[in-house]
Parts: structure tokens; C-alpha cells; sequence
């Protein structure tokens, strides 16, 4: 067949939401989704074919792209740079500081093997930057902002979960209203990372844990809360299944710029995210496209949403897309 073999790495949140978005985009198929777990102890009602990393290399030749769904704190560190020695990659490495680093390590691979290797797609990385590009590069002279939530941030939700004593957990990103109202109003305060959002953490602590350690081990986490007042709340499992089951997000980045002799412009992009993982999976398999034509071109080596042109993402042909969306 002509379609996109894609295989899967993880199968969480992001993982089933790339199930279902291969589902949504008929240009593409499922080939496999690998997995630490032992397969077969996998709940499957839906009869996905699941394999175990450990025969992963045996699928070189079936699987086009490989989309990688595990969290940035452990496991992209590794498998980034892993798994683009053997494949065409995309991931939702998110762990902003670390961009530069997880860039290397992935493009000496990508580089070496030949592959292409989209790294930080999702939203935030992903659509957020390049939105931030596009109105830095537009509007030089201005301000510009990111807003995130209220909403629950996978990255996050994923690092409080891997604290020791941490049985499960979710974090709310809270943007602060007061600042984002005078900002639409042509305000272009200066403000640090503390004052733009708090975050809230829902934790179900195991059996016995130190409740103490656990909030001193999230409160003093460096790059995901150390910069921000955050709370912890330690809650039951079932509070946890009744009042935080669902994964809505977004936000939205903006510029405040002036042009001329003093006129305001202001661009705003937003989301609205009933379900945070399944739209960062959706962008994944946007870029997974973009991944596949890179390679069938010959291009190899990691690559971000700021080197890739927004045709390559789309199934339409660039004649069909000039007619229909220019
Ligand atoms: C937050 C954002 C979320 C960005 C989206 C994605 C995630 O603090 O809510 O982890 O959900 N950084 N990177």
C-alpha cells in the first residue's frame, strides 16, 4: 500500500491518542505499538497488535515513522536519541531548558543513521512556538506572552507521577486572569515566571509515604515547578477517578506590538483542548506527514517545527492546497 507505516513507543495517554488520530488520517496505518509491558498482560478490547521493545529492530523495514509517546522528565532522554539510530522519529520532548541538549543528542544519531528526527512537537513546544515566531518576526517591536490553562499539563502531571511515593497524580497549570485582562488591553507589563500561573498538584500518595518529602520533591522540582508557587493537594484514588478524570488544556500566545507612530497591534493564537493528550498526539501525526516527506526526499537529522514548511503537514498536494487554502 502507498499509505504511512507508523509505528508507536508507549502506550499512555499520548500513545492511545496516536491510535486514534493514525484512525482519523486516511493517508496513514498502524503497524505496531511497542511497549516495556509484557504484551499480552496488555487490556486490548480493541485487538491493537502490541510487541515489546525488545523486538523492535526486526521492524526496520515495516515502519516508516515512529512516533515516540513516552514522558520528557525519563524516558525521550533515552529513547529520542535511541530509537532515531534505527528510524524516522517524532516527538513531544517538552522540557523547554533542555531543547538545545535533546537536540543534539538526537541529531548525532539522525544524523549518523540517516533518518529524519522531529523533536518538541505537540502544542507547547510545537504550535506555541512557532505562533511566537511568526509574531516575533512580524511585529519586532512588541512584547510577547504565553498563557497556559487552565488545564492539565501532561509534562507535568507525568514528572509529579515519577516523585517517589507518588501512586498517581495530575497537575493544573492556572493562568493569572488579572494579567492576561491588561495585556488585551494594550498593557505590556514585565513579568516573571511566578506571576503569569500557579500550579496545583492533586497527588495520591502510596501507602505509608512521607507526604513532607513528596511536596518538598514537587514544590523544589527544577524546570517544571521550582519557578512557580505551587500547591499539593494529597488526595484517594477514588477522588482522583471522580473529579480529575478528564484532560482538557490550552491556552494561548500573544504579542503586543506597535507599528508606525505608536499604532497597537496584537495577535492572539488560542486552543481550547477538551482532551490535551488526543490534540498533541493529532499534531504528532501532522508532523509524522512532514517526517515521512523529509526522509522520501532525503533529508536526515532532527529537526524542529521551525524546519519544516507548513505544506509539508498536510495530505493535499501543494497545487491543491494553493487553490483551496491561500
Ligand atoms: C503547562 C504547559 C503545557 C504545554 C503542553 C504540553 C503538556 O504547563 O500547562 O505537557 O501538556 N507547559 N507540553
Amino acid at each position: 500500500s502507498n499509505s504511512i507505516r507508523i509505528g508507536i513507543v508507549g502506550y499512555g495517554n499520548l500513545g492511545k491518542g496516536v491510535v486514534s488520530a493514525i484512525g482519523q488520517n486516511p493517508d496513514m496505518e498502524l503497524v505496531g505499538i511497542f511497549t516495556r509491558r509484557e504484551p499480552s498482560t496488555l487490556n486490548n478490547p480493541d485487538g491493537l497488535k502490541f510487541l515489546h521493545v525488545r523486538e523492535v529492530e526486526q521492524y526496520s523495514n515495516e515502519i516508516d515513522i515512529m512516533i515516540l509517546c513516552g514522558g520528557s522528565a525519563t524516558d525521550l532522554p533515552e529513547q529520542g536519541p535511541h530509537f532515531a539510530t534505527m528510524f524516522n522519529t517524532v516527538d513531544s520532548f517538552d522540557t523547554h531548558a533542555k531543547i538545545p541538549e535533546y537536540f543534539e543528542q538526537v541529531n548525532q544519531s539522525a544524523v549518523k543513521s540517516g533518518k529524519v528526527a522531529v523533536i518538541s512537537t505537540g502544542w507547547d513546544p510545537g504550535m506555541f512556538s512557532l505562533n511566537r515566531l511568526m509574531a516575533e518576526s512580524i511585529l519586532s517591536e512588541g512584547t510577547d506572552y504565553t498563557f497556559w490553562g487552565k488545564g492539565v499539563s501532561q509534562g507535568h502531571s507525568d514528572a509529579i507521577r515519577r516523585v517517589p511515593g507518588v501512586k498517581a497524580g495530575v497537575q493544573y497549570t492556572v493562568p493569572v486572569q488579572s494579567v492576561i485582562d491588561a495585556i488585551r488591553n494594550g498593557e505590556t507589563p514585565a513579568l516573571s515566571t511566578r506571576e503569569k500561573h500557579l500550579r496545583e498538584c492533586f497527588v495520591v500518595a502510596e501507602e505509608n509515604a512521607d507526604r513532607e518529602r513528596i511536596t518538598n520533591d514537587i514544590v523544589s522540582m527544577p524546570n517544571y515547578f521550582a519557578d512557580y508557587d505551587t500547591t499539593v493537594h494529597f488526595i484517594t484514588q477514588e477522588e482522583l477517578e471522580a473529579n480529575h478524570a478528564e484532560m482538557p488544556h490550552g491556552g494561548f500566545v500573544i504579542r503586543s506590538g506597535v507599528t508606525g507612530k505608536n499604532n497597537r497591534q496584537i495577535i492572539e493564537y488560542s486552543l481550547k483542548l477538551a482532551s490535551n493528550p488526543e490534540f498533541t498526539a493529532s499534531v504528532l501525526v501532522a508532523y509524522a506527514r512532514a517526517a515521512y516527506r523529509l526522509s522520501k526526499e532525503g533529508v536526515s537529522g532532527a529537526k524542529t517545527v521551525f524546519d519544516i514548511a507548513p505544506g509539508y503537514l498536510s495530505p493535499k498536494s501543494p497545487e491543491q492546497l494553493r487553490a483551496e487554502l491561500l
